[in-house]
C-alpha cells in the first residue's frame, strides 16, 4: 500500500516538473522575441531619452523587410571582434579601433565622407534610434487615407552603410501602404561598392519599391533630385539626403497637411546625427532663415507660435527650408517649376525654392513631430567636376530671378565687396526662370519680407548684422553630474597623471608624475559627459587632427567629441572620437609622456581612478 503511494507521488512530482518546465519554456521564448532594451546610450547620449522598443514586428509584411537586415550588417560586421549583437548596441566603445584594418577604415572613411565611416559600418544596416518627439505627438492622430509617398534620395560618393541605413530606416519606420516607392539616384558616384555590391544588395534583400536610377554624368544634386521626381509616381515627393535615418512615425505628420492643402510643403525637424560617434540626438525647435550672403541660418522660433492651442505639436511657419529634408506634392511641385536646371552641384537652391513656393502662392512649415537625424558632416567631401564655386553660381541666378531691387543694394552690395570677381561671373541663361515667375505671377521679393520674414531686419551697408543665434548646439547650462573623482593611477608605474606644468595652463600636456596624495592639483573629475576634469579647471583633451600629439587640457566645451572619454573595460581609458586608448609611452622614461593608441589591452594602458 505504502508503495503504491509512493509511486503516485512520484508520477505526481514528474507531471507537476514536466508542466512547470513547458511552462517555463514557453515563458522564455516569448520573451525572447518580444521584447530586447534596445537603444542603449553612447557616452554623451544622457540628454537623450531611451526606451524599450519591440525589437520585432507583428506586421508580417515588415518582418519579412526587417529579416532582410541581417546579411548586409553581417558584411559591416567583418572586422568586428566576436561579440554578440546585443553586446555590440550596448557597448559604448563602438568606434574603439583594434588593429591596423579598422584604423585604416576609419582614415580612408574620414578623408572620403568626412564622418567616421568605422562607426557606421559596424552599426550595419539598420538601428534603433531614440524617440525625440514631444510626448504629445504621440498623442495626435492622422487620417487613414493618406497621400502616397515616393522617397527620392540621390546621392554621391556616399559610405554604403549610411546609405542603406536611409534605406532601412525609411523601410522599416513608414507605413507600408503609403510607402509608394524608394527611387536612388546614383550621382555618377566612382565608389566601386556602389556599383555591384549596392545592386546586389537591393535585389537580394529590399522589397522591389527600392529602385535605383545611374546618372551617366554627375549632374549635382538639384538636377539629380530632379531626375529622380521624373521617374516618381507616387502622390507626395519626398527627399531625403543619403545618410539620415528616419525616426518613429515621420511620415505620417508630413502627409497630412499636404493632404490637407497640395499647395503647402513641409520639412520634418532635423535632429543631429553627430558625424564623429554617429549618436542620434534631438534638435532643438528652430525654423529657417537666410543672411544677405544668402547663407542659409537657423532662427529661433518666435513664442507667440509655440503657445497657440496646439502647443508644441503646431506646424510652425517657415521663411526658408535647409534644403535636404521636405515633402512637397509631387504635381504641386511640377506646376511650381520642379527647381531650377542651371543650378550645378550644391548650394542656394533650397533658398530658391523656399522664395518661390512662398512668393508664388505656397507656403512652407516645420513640423515638430516628425523627426529625421542627419549626418552633420564638418566639411563636404567632395567638389564640383570643374572645381567652381557652385554655390556662388547658383545664388547669383536665384538673386536675378527672385530678388528684384534687394539684389542690388542688398545681396550684391554685401557679397561682391567680398568677392569683388563675382560682379563679373556669368550665371547663365535665366530667361525661362524669369518667365516661369511671370507665369505663375508671383509676388514681389518686398512683399516676402514683409510678410514671411520681417525678422529680418533691413540692414545699411555700414550697420552689422544682429547677433545671430548659434547652429544646432545643444550646450550645457549647468554643470554636468559628477560620476566619480580621484586621482588616476597608471597601474604599471604607479604614477599619477598630472599637468605636466599647471592644471590651470591651457594647451598644457599631461604626463604621469608620482602620486601625491597631498596635491589636489592631481584630483580628476569624471562626469556624466564623459569629460575628465583636472583639479575642477580644465578638461582632458585630443587634438582632433593632430592623433600623435599628447593629451593636453582645454576649456571644457560640454560638447563631447575630443573631450569625451569612457573608464571601460580592462581598466582602459578610451578616446572616443578617436577611437583609441589612452597609454604611458615609455613606462621607463621619467618624462612620463602619455599618448593614444590602437586599444591593446597592454599593461602601459591600464588605469585606475583612486578617490
Ligand atoms: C544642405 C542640405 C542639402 C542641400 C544643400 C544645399 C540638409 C540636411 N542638407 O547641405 O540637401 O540642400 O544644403 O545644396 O538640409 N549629392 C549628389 N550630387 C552631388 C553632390 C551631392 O547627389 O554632386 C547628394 C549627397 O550625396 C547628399 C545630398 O546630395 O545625399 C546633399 O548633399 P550634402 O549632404 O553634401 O549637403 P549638406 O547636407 O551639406
Ligand atoms: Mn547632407
Amino acid at each position: 500500500m505504502g508503495s503504491v503511494t509512493l509511486r503516485y507521488f512520484c508520477y505526481g512530482c514528474l507531471f507537476t516538473s514536466a508542466t512547470w518546465s513547458l511552462l517555463l519554456f514557453i515563458y522564455f521564448n516569448l520573451n525572447n522575441e518580444g521584447y530586447t532594451f534596445s537603444n542603449a546610450p553612447y557616452p554623451g547620449s544622457q540628454r537623450v531619452q531611451w526606451r524599450f522598443q519591440p525589437r520585432l514586428t507583428k506586421d508580417p509584411k515588415r518582418l519579412l523587410e526587417s529579416q532582410h537586415l541581417g546579411s548586409a550588417s553581417d558584411q559591416f560586421m567583418k572586422h568586428m571582434p566576436k561579440m554578440s549583437e546585443n553586446k555590440l548596441a550596448l557597448s559604448s566603445e563602438l568606434g574603439m579601433i583594434f588593429n591596423e584594418v579598422d584604423q585604416q577604415i576609419r582614415n580612408a572613411g574620414y578623408q572620403k565622407h568626412a564622418f567616421n565611416v568605422l562607426i557606421s559600418n559596424r552599426l550595419g544596416s539598420s538601428r534603433d534610434v531614440p524617440d525625440t518627439r514631444d510626448p504629445k505627438c504621440k498623442e495626435k492622430s492622422y487620417p487613414i487615407n493618406l497621400p502616397s509617398a515616393s522617397i527620392i534620395i540621390c546621392f554621391y560618393n556616399e559610405a554604403l552603410s549610411a546609405l542603406l541605413r536611409t534605406v532601412q530606416s525609411v523601410l522599416s519606420r513608414s507605413p507600408v501602404d503609403v510607402l509608394h516607392e524608394i527611387i536612388l539616384v546614383d550621382d555618377n558616384s566612382d565608389f566601386t561598392n556602389l556599383k555591384g555590391e549596392l545592386e546586389d544588395y537591393i535585389q537580394k534583400s529590399l522589397p522591389r519599391k527600392v529602385r535605383l536610377v545611374r546618372n551617366s554624368v554627375r549632374e549635382g544634386l538639384i538636377r539629380g533630385r530632379m531626375i529622380g521626381a521624373s521617374h516618381a509616381t507616387g502622390d507626395v515627393l519626398v527627399f531625403l539626403d543619403s545618410h539620415c535615418e528616419v525616426n518613429e512615425m515621420w511620415l505620417q505628420p508630413l502627409l497630412a497637411p499636404i493632404k490637407q492643402d497640395r499647395k503647402t510643403v513641409v520639412c520634418p525637424v532635423i535632429d543631429i546625427i553627430n558625424a564623429d560617434t554617429l549618436i542620434y540626438s534631438s534638435s532643438p525647435i528652430v525654423r529657417g532663415g537666410f543672411n544677405w550672403g544668402l547663407h542659409f541660418k537657423w532662427d529661433p522660433v518666435p513664442a507667440s507660435m509655440l503657445n497657440g492651442p496646439e502647443g508644441p505639436t503646431a506646424a510652425i511657419k517657415s521663411p526658408t527650408m535647409a534644403g535636404g529634408l521636405f515633402a512637397m506634392n509631387r504635381n504641386y511641385f511640377n506646376d511650381l517649376g520642379q527647381y531650377d536646371s542651371g543650378m550645378d552641384v550644391w548650394g542656394g537652391e533650397n533658398l530658391e525654392l523656399s522664395f518661390r513656393i512662398w512668393m508664388c502662392g505656397g507656403r512652407l512649415q516645420i513640423i515638430p513631430c516628425s523627426r529625421v537625424g542627419h549626418i552633420f558632416r564638418k566639411r563636404r567631401p567632395y567638389g564640383s567636376p570643374g572645381g567652381q564655386d557652385t554655390m556662388a553660381h547658383n545664388s547669383l541666378r536665384l538673386t536675378h530671378v527672385w530678388m528684384d531691387e534687394y539684389k542690388l543694394f542688398k545681396f550684391q552690395e554685401q557679397y561682391f565687396a567680398l568677392r569683388p570677381e563675382l560682379r563679373v561671373q556669368s550665371y547663365g541663361d535665366i530667361s525661362e526662370r524669369v518667365q516661369l515667375r511671370k507665369r505663375l505671377n508671383c509676388k514681389s521679393f518686398k512683399w516676402y519680407l514683409d510678410n514671411v520674414y520681417p525678422e529680418m531686419q533691413i540692414i545699411g551697408p555700414n550697420e552689422r548684422a544682429r547677433v545671430q543665434q548659434p547652429l544646432l548646439v545643444n550646450k550645457a547650462v549647468k554643470r554636468p553630474k559628477v560620476l566619480e573623482r580621484g586621482r588616476i593611477r597608471h597601474l604599471q608605474t604607479a604614477k599619477c597623471i598630472s599637468a605636466q606644468n599647471h592644471p590651470s595652463q591651457k594647451a598644457g600636456i599631461v604626463v604621469v608624475k608620482e602620486c601625491d596624495l597631498s596635491d589636489p592639483d592631481q584630483i580628476w573629475v569624471y562626469d556624466e559627459e564623459h569629460e575628465l576634469v583636472l583639479a575642477n579647471l580644465l578638461c582632458l583633451d585630443m587634438a582632433e587632427t593632430r592623433l600623435s600629439d599628447s593629451p593636453r587640457l582645454m576649456k571644457c566645451h560640454g560638447s563631447g567629441g575630443s573631450q569625451q572619454w569612457t573608464l571601460g573595460k580592462n581598466n582602459r581609458i578610451y578616446q572616443v572620437s578617436a577611437g583609441q586608448c589612452l597609454q604611458v609611452v615609455d613606462p621607463a622614461d621619467i618624462k612620463g609622456y602619455i599618448a593614444i593608441a590602437i586599444c591593446d589591452g597592454s599593461a602601459a594602458q591600464q588605469w585606475q581612478i583612486e578617490s
